[in-house]
């Protein structure tokens, strides 16, 4: 596993807190506070004392570790390899990497991949149900599953999730029950969101997973501002348990600048957060080739000086390993960001409300669900090792399907929230206002009752009333 380390001065930290073997840890990790802050202060003040003589190296604040040269170059990106990306286990289930030893038992992997197993099914099903007029909006995953299992599978319960809108595995993994899943989309009563948001937007406050909001790429700067709230709590009080923040991403959402910020400040600020990016070929109808020029997005995380790896995304294991690794690192030294650049390939359309064969060719997409595919690669290890067979992939998929369709029928069911619900929970009370909008929608809706039918809504348009 080569990780690109553009840093080297955290070790600094360690060696200070060495040196404080007598403090309380409350009081230790005050006094590191305290030095960071004074480190920074005279970096920076370093950076005004002018140029020793003789120097080979650069002293300009904004370049301190540069050597000078006498020769006039300028860097041609094109002619730098490209990062490498990470591997354990190939499209085969052949293990490549030598040094790979599996952490989990039999029952570990397997749990795992029915995580998989369940969310490319219910993609299916959902997707389905979509076409049939049953619900207004989905998203499916296929060929990222492993993305967000994998990962989600490294990173504790006490952690801080964030994601975009693509990983209903991070959320299944995490304990979200196909029950949790349906009540969204179907936006039932039973929806903690009271039926507020447009499908597939779940969140989950039991899981530590915040909701999840349309706007591309605004949950990474909060995620980076979560993870510096950990840090600072963590300073404040050394009791609490390591936690680091999981922000997951596209890669056309690193086209905004939101994702720009996100990484600057998690470095200047070091906080541990892992920036976990799908770069699954395309932001809707734009190829990665007409998003970007550089080498991908695991170049920027250089680029800010950040900890970062290149994984193949459809290898479970390199995944994983990579994720358990990047938690570490985002540990190390109080707190620092790392990112994740996990490469795969969209193998559905966007979502729903698009045709992707309007721009890409059926011959390609078809291609990658033959040659390479997450859930396929995984169950070709399992069956090398002798753990899984043809019978009990057959059982898993039909009574995770069977689970599937009950969870669907039962939220179907349910009633919608009241539709006071929808006038609710911006401020405490109602205003005076909001209750003479609730009013005039009631006498609306009796108006015109063959229009509106509210037989589905909990308590109907009584609910109007109180
Ligand atoms: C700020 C903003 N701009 C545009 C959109 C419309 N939009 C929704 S998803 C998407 C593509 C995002 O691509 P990527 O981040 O690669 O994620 P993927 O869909 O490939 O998983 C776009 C442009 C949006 N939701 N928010
Ligand atoms: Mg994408």
């Amino acid at each position: 596993m080569k990780w690109v380390r553009p840093s080297g001065g955290q070790q600094l930290l360690a060696s200070r807190r060495a040196a404080l073997p007598l403090l309380s840890e409350r009081t230790a990790a005050l006094a590191i506070v305290w030095s960071q802050t004074n480190l920074h202060l005279r970096r920076r003040c370093a950076g005004s004392i002018s140029q020793r003589p003789d120097a080979k190296h650069v002293s300009f604040p904004g370049a301190v570790k540069s050597a000078f040269s006498n020769t006039m170059g300028f860097e041609q990106p094109s002619t730098y390899p490209a990062l490498s990306t990470y591997r354990v286990v190939d499209q085969h289930g052949e293990v490549v990497d030598p040094s790979f030893v599996p952490d989990l038992d039999n029952d570990a992997v397997v749990k795992l991949y029915r995580d998989m197993l369940a969310v490319s099914i219910m993609d299916l099903v959902m997707f389905d149900a979509q076409r049939q007029g049953r619900l207004s909006f989905y998203i499916v995953s296929a060929g990222e599953e492993a993305v967000s299992v994998a990962t989600a599978s490294a990173l504790e319960k006490e952690d801080v999730v964030f994601c975009q809108y693509r990983e209903q595995g991070v959320f299944k993994q995490r304990g979200f029950t196909l029950a949790d899943f349906m009540n969204q989309l179907f936006a039932n009563q039973k929806d903690p969101g009271k039926g507020r948001n447009m499908p597939v937007h779940y969140g989950s406050k039991e899981l530590n997973i915040h909701s999840i909001s349309s706007p591309l790429a605004t949950q990474l700067p909060q995620a980076a501002g979560a993870a510096y709230a950990l840090k600072i709590q963590r300073m404040q009080d050394p009791t609490n348990p390591p936690r680091v923040v999981a922000a997951y991403f596209g890669e056309g959402a690193a086209s905004e600048g939101d994702f720009h910020a996100a990484l600057n400040i998690s470095a200047t600020r070091s906080c541990p957060v892992v920036f976990i990016c799908r770069n699954n070929g395309y932001a809707i109808s734009t190829p990665t080739l007409e998003q970007y020029r550089g080498d991908g997005i695991a170049s920027r995380g250089i680029g800010y000086g950040i900890d970062t790896i290149r994984v193949d995304g459809n290898d479970f294991w390199a995944v994983r390993e990579a994720t358990k690794k990047a938690r570490e690192l985002a540990l190390e030294d109080g707190g620092k960001p790392v990112l994740i650049e996990a490469m795969t390939y969209r193998v559905s359309h966007h979502s729903t409300s698009d045709d992707s064969f309007a721009y890409r060719a059926r011959v390609e997409v078809e291609d990658w669900k033959r040659r390479d595919n997450p859930i396929a690669r995984l169950r070709k290890w399992m069956e090398t090792k002798g753990f899984w067979d043809e019978n009990k992939e057959k059982d898993a998929r039909d009574s995770i399907r069977r689970d599937v369709l009950k969870a669907f029928a039962d939220a179907e069911r349910e009633k919608k929230p009241p539709i006071r619900a929808m006038f609710e929970d911006v401020y405490e009370e109602l205003t005076p206002e909001l209750r003479q909008q609730m009013y005039e929608l009631k006498s609306y809706i009796e108006r015109y009752p063959d229009e509106y039918d509210v037989g589905e809504f909990e308590s109907g348009k009584d609910s109007l009333d109180r």
